[in-house]
């Protein structure tokens, strides 16, 4: 296993859309071996393919207290959604910014499984945020693209700040 770097917001590669899964072999299930122990050591609680640079229909969750319930979504497709609900938002992607964004409460989405089942699963609450940002994701979609350009504007400018201070 390793640790991927991971890209960060205004990277422009966070803007690619992602490519299907054609085929599940040796390399997809290292790759989301990777993508979970990077997930987990962050700590966050899902991680798209995009963010560490690869531009494929992978998703890694998990949304346990006791972080014991890895979910993998390959090419998850968005079906039915219902409701919504407002939250604070995080992303890997963009360190030390949160802030609210509108999502649907419900949604049932459509996946493949690792085995390359096809399966289909409805969230609510958490897991149905985090279905939402990931699939952003995999669309090139960061959760500050949903907020105000002042505000993007704002985290831009904090973000390259605190790039510099890191350097
Ligand atoms: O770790 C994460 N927490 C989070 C909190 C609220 C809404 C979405 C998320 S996803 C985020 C991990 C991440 O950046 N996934 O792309
Ligand atoms: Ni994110």
């Amino acid at each position: 296993m390793a640790l991927l770097p991971i890209l960060r917001f205004p990277d422009p590669r966070l803007k690619k859309v992602a490519s299907p899964v054609t085929q599940i072999d040796d390399s997809t299930r290292k790759l989301v071996a990777d993508m979970a122990e990077t997930m987990y050591e962050a700590p966050g609680i899902g991680l798209a393919a995009t963010q560490v640079d690869v531009h494929q229909r992978i998703v890694v969750i998990d949304v346990s207290e006791d972080k014991s319930e890895l979910q993998v979504f390959i090419n998850p497709t968005l079906g039915n959604c219902e409701g919504s609900q407002t939250g604070e938002e995080g992303c890997l992607s963009v360190p030390g910014i949160y802030d609210k964004v509108e999502r649907a409460e419900r949604v049932s989405i459509s996946y493949l499984d690792l085995d390359g089942k096809q399966q289909v699963l409805e969230a609510e609450g958490l897991l149905a945020v985090c279905i939402q940002h990931e699939i952003d994701h995999l669309n090139g979609t960061v959760f500050v693209d949903h907020l105000s350009q002042l505000k993007q504007l704002r985290i831009k400018n904090k973000l390259a700040k605190q790039a510099r201070v890191t350097a």
